[in-house]
C-alpha cells in the first residue's frame, strides 16, 4: 500500500528535523499561488509567446522594443504579487535548519520579500535593468512607458535576466553544486526540471547521498529519481512540512 500524502510529509518533516544541511531548489511552480505565471502548461508564459522571440540575446539584438514589452509585462503583473505560504515555509527553514541554502530559478524576487536571506537566483532578478553598454545595473522601481536606459551612461538597457544560451551569474552554480552535494536533504519545488543546468542539481544531491524530496503539481523527468515526489499545490503542502518537523 503506498503512504498516503500525510505520511509522507510526516516522513519529510522528521527527515528535515534531523538534517544538518538541507539544500532547496525552486522553479516557477512556487509562485503559482501568488499568482505569477509559470512558463510550460496550461497558460504559461511560453503559451503566448517563443522562446526565441523574447527570452534569448538574439531576441533582444532583433526587436529590443517586443523583448522589453514581454518583461515589462511581467513586472506589472508582479506589482500585486505576495509571497504565498511556501515562500514563507522556506523562510523559517532558514530560520531552523543548522544550514539552508535556497537555490531559486526564479527572478520574481518573492523568496526575498517572504525573508529568506540565503538566495542564489540562477536566472537573474527581473527588477534588475542592466546597461548593455557599460557596467552600471540599476533596480527598477516600477514599469516605465519605454524602453529603460542606463542611469550612468544613457545606453540601452536590458533585462537583469539569464537569457537561453547565457551563462548563469559568475559563481552562482559553483555555490549551488557546493550546496547540493552538501546537503543531508534536498527539496525541489515546483519546477518542470528540464532547463539546465539547474535542472542537475537534484541529480548531484542524490549522487552525494542527499534524500531528495520534489514537491509538484505532477511528475516531472526528477520523479523517476527522487526519494519521493508529493504530488500537491506547494503553499499547502510546504507549511504542513515545516509543521511535521516539530511532532
Ligand atoms: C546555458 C529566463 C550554455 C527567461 C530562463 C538541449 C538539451 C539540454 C539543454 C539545452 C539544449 N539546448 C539548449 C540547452 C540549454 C538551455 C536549456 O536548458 N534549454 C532547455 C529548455 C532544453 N539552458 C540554457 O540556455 C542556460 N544557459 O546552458 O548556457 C552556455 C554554456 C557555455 C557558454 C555559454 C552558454 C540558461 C538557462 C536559463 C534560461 N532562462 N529564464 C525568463 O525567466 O524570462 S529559464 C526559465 O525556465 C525560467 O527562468 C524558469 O525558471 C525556468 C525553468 O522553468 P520552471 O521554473 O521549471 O517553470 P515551469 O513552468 O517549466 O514548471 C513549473 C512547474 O511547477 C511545473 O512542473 C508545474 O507542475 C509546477 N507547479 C505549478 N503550480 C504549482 C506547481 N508545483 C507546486 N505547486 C503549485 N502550486
Ligand atoms: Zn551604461
Amino acid at each position: 500500500m503506498t503512504d498516503n500524502l500525510a505520511q509522507q510529509i510526516e516522513r519529510v518533516g522528521a527527515q528535515l528535523a534531523q538534517a544538518q544541511v538541507v539544500a532547496c531548489m525552486t522553479g516557477a511552480g512556487i509562485s503559482a499561488e501568488s499568482g505569477v505565471a509559470t512558463f510550460r502548461g496550461g497558460g504559461g508564459l511560453w503559451e503566448g509567446h517563443r522562446v526565441e522571440d523574447v527570452a534569448t540575446p538574439q531576441a533582444f539584438a532583433r526587436d529590443p522594443e517586443l523583448v522589453w514589452r514581454f518583461y515589462q509585462m511581467r513586472r506589472e503583473g508582479l506589482l500585486t504579487c505576495r509571497p504565498n505560504p511556501a515562500h514563507i515555509a522556506l523562510a523559517e527553514l532558514e530560520q531552523r535548519c543548522p544550514r539552508f541554502d535556497l537555490i531559486t530559478q526564479n527572478v520574481d524576487g518573492l523568496h526575498q520579500a517572504a525573508g529568506s536571506r540565503n538566495v542564489t537566483a540562477l536566472h537573474g532578478d527581473i527588477w534588475i535593468d542592466r546597461c548593455t553598454a557599460c557596467t552600471h545595473e540599476q533596480r527598477a522601481v516600477g514599469v516605465v512607458a519605454d524602453m529603460p536606459r542606463c542611469a550612468s551612461c544613457g545606453a540601452l538597457a536590458r533585462p537583469g535576466i539569464v537569457w537561453f544560451g547565457e551563462m548563469l551569474p559568475p559563481g552562482a552554480l559553483e555555490h549551488a553544486a557546493e550546496a547540493v552535494s552538501a546537503a543531508d536533504v534536498m527539496l525541489v519545488i515546483g519546477t518542470s526540471s528540464v532547463v539546465q543546468p539547474a535542472a542537475s542539481l537534484a541529480l548531484m544531491a542524490k549522487s552525494t547521498g542527499a534524500v531528495v524530496v520534489e514537491i509538484n503539481l505532477e511528475p516531472t523527468p526528477l520523479s523517476a529519481s527522487a526519494d519521493v515526489t508529493l504530488l500537491g499545490q506547494a503553499g499547502e503542502i510546504m507549511p504542513q512540512i515545516v509543521a511535521a518537523m516539530s511532532q
